[in-house]
């Protein structure tokens, strides 16, 4: 096992997938899982096929993919951006999380961002500790808005879950505009748009229990815990409105008519321990009935708390709001189907996924059906099925996590299996590696399924590539769906650590290459330079004392490659120094930066924006400032001077 391999094939990649499937199997949780992954041969064996099929993956140098990926990056807190099929990463897009390359989470229009709407909970504990922003976070999941059940280009939203927070970032700029802090909820973890008429709600679950009133009164008293479902209005970025619901909330999705929200809940049985979570035999789905719900907020039903109108739609308040259907224990997939109809849970424990037909979800508001009813399958697939991804021909693609497989199956057939037909719904199975979680089909989640690609993100990669330390990447697989057999074209290793994708067709999105001057992300820094006297359509340097506080001082100056349009400016020790850098340059990817040496201070300045950064001059001394992104033959000589002069001079 420790031999490096010589050739393409080598005797560690025979032996890689059975030895290191069992002992990592062995390794991350006892006995079944340990009934995993005992193939491993057969995906080298098709590796060899991948020629012969529709495509390899390989886009030649120069040439540009078909269809955009949108990449979570979990607990990195990024969204990233690939191209599909290079799987070549493209884009960073800092979101939760602090980026030293462009300043987010440290200029002063990030900031903002970070702010808008952080609760005053979290304002007063991050004063105390000195601290503006959470600048972690933990983004499972990314989607895009909707128009009429397909992407429509404009916006792409995402969660937090180590935060409670939703982040929405412009498909025309690829850049983060509003972070939300969900008040009353915790955790937000599955969080969907909703697909159709269009995407007026972010639907966003809760995952974790907490008193309602979370003040530490009744912290004991588990009987108080609740679960907070939240739809976010997406234009405006923030909480429309909320219903409690029985049981906690994994992940969701929505309905192609815009009546329904769904999600699947593991602890149904409100546990404190893993023991407790996985007591029951049958967790279950929650079905949310949007019209009801907008109906009894409109009318102020429920309570109103933090500024959000809360609804109960436990079981026991027998509501219009929701209804519970049980599902074997601790689901976790939830992916409605191309075909507008068919809803997916994965069954996670349980070696099933349930089909619901979502057609039939108004039986059981109007009457008092059996909550199964709405089951119209349930195929046995293997271990651990956690995600489904799904084809346009009527296909659907599962990730079974403890089989280290993606399995292939036909909805109609597991449809007619289910009324007791004599029919195998499974078409495939492939080997992946290893311990899918979430895998995608070129919109999938949209009405416009194609039948290309399967990205299958695995958890682990272990001996798939050079060992780089304790820490392994992930790998992201590339499968290629066109013919009935599934074939891997490409590995793809990612950093911590992606959950989720989608792909989106390169033609529905057109980013701008230079900001618009007057792009709301600049509209507070431009009123500031308005009131400071400064011209908007030459941006001379100014260096300004405030009148009010003369310890802040703000310094104006403009970016055009070689240089900063300021050689020097002066300023005391100790003054609150804010740079206000505009590029002037509009030439495709010519980005400046604005790095204040040994002040921890460093931003992008991208075509013709206008960005800011506040820091505390130091120690009186010389500092240079530079410019950090590479932009001219003469960017090492882009840079100038800071004097500081002694506090009192
Ligand atoms: S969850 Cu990660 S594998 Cu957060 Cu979408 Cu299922
Ligand atoms: Cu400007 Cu480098
Ligand atoms: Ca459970």
């Amino acid at each position: 096992m420790s031999e490096r391999p010589t050739s393409g094939i080598s005797r560690r990649g025979l032996l890689g997938a059975t030895a290191g499937g069992a002992a990592l199997a062995g390794a991350i949780g006892g006995g079944r899982l340990a009934l995993g992954t005992s193939a491993g041969i057969g995906a080298l064996a098709l590796g060899s096929t991948a020629a012969l099929a529709a495509g390899d993956g390989a886009v030649p140098p120069g040439q540009l993919d078909t269809h955009y990926g949108f990449w979570s990056s979990g607990q990195t807190g990024e969204m990233r951006i690939l191209g599909i099929p290079s799987m070549r990463e493209l884009m960073r897009v800092p979101v939760f999380n602090r980026c030293s390359a462009t300043g987010w989470g440290q200029t002063n229009e990030s900031l903002r961002v970070h702010q808008r709407t952080m609760t005053d909970k979290t304002k007063k504990h991050l004063a105390a500790n000195g601290k503006k922003i959470h600048d972690n976070g933990d983004l499972h999941h990314v989607h895009m808005s909707f128009t009429d059940g397909k992407y429509d280009g404009k916006y792409l939203f995402m969660n937090d879950k180590a935060n409670t927070r939703v982040a929405r970032v412009r498909a025309d700029v690829m850049k983060c505009d509003a972070i939300l802090e969900i008040p009353n909820a915790k955790a937000i973890h599955g969080m969907r748009p909703q697909k159709a008429p269009n995407t007026k709600y972010v639907f966003c679950n809760g995952e974790d229990e907490a008193p309602l009133v979370n003040d530490g009164t009744t912290m004991q008293d588990v009987s108080t815990y609740v679960n907070i479902f939240t739809a976010v209005d997406a234009e405006a970025m923030l909480p429309a409105w909320q219903v409690i619901v029985s049981g906690n909330l994994d992940n969701c999705d929505a309905d192609y008519e815009g009546k329904w929200a769904f999600s699947t809940s593991y602890n149904s049985e409100m546990g404190m321990t893993l023991s407790d979570m996985t007591a029951a035999e049958m967790d279950h789905v929650v079905i949310f009935n949007i019209a009801a719900i907008e109906a009894a907020v409109a009318a102020g039903e429920g309570q109103e708390l933090n500024g959000v109108r809360i609804l109960d739609g436990r079981k026991d308040a027998k509501s219009q709001f929701t209804r519970y259907v049980p599902i074997a224990n601790n689901p976790h997939g939830c992916n409605m189907a191309p075909d507008k109809k068919h809803l997916c849970i994965g069954g996670k424990l349980s070696p099933t996924v349930t089909v619901l037909d979502v057609t039939k979800f108004d039986t059981l508001f109007d009457s008092d059906a059996d909550p199964r009813s709405v089951v119209v399958a349930e195929p046995e697939l293997g271990l651990g099925p956690l995600h489904t991804a799904f084809d346009g021909r009527g296909n659907a693609y599962t990730s079974l996590f403890l089989d280290s497989q993606v399995v292939k199956w036909n909805i109609e057939d597991a449809i007619k299996a289910y009324a007791g037909e004599a029919v195998d719904p499974i078409k495939d199975k492939i080997d992946v590696h290893y311990q899918p979680g979430h895998l995608k089909t070129v919109q999938g989640e949209t009405s416009e399924a194609e039948n290309n690609w399967l990205v299958c993100l695995c958890k682990f990669s272990k001996d798939r590539f050079l060992n780089v330390g304790p820490l392994k990447p992930e790998n992201d697989q590339l499968i290629d769906i066109s013919g009935d057999k599934m074939v891997i074209v490409h590995d793809g290793p990612t950093f911590a650590e992606p959950h989720d994708a989608i792909a989106v067709a390169a033609s529905k999105l057109n980013p701008l290459s230079a900001w618009k001057r007057d792009d709301p992300m600049w509209a507070e820094t431009r009123a500031q330079a308005v009131a400071d006297g400064v011209d908007l359509d030459d941006w001379q340097d100014q260096v300004i004392r405030d009148k009010d506080d003369p310890k802040k001082v703000r310094v104006y100056m403009t970016s055009q490659a070689p240089s900063f349009s300021l050689e020097t400016f002066t300023v005391k020790e100790g003054d609150e120094v804010t740079v206000i850098v505009t590029n002037l340059d509009d030439i495709d990817d010519l980005t400046h930066g604005f790095t204040m040496g040994n002040h921890g201070v460093a931003m992008e300045v991208a075509p013709q924006a206008t960005t800011s950064v506040t820091f505390t001059a130091a120690n009186a001394g010389v500092y240079w400032y530079y410019c950090q992104w590479f932009c001219h033959a003469l960017h090492m000589e882009m840079r100038g001077r800071m004097f500081v002069e002694p506090a009192g001079a």
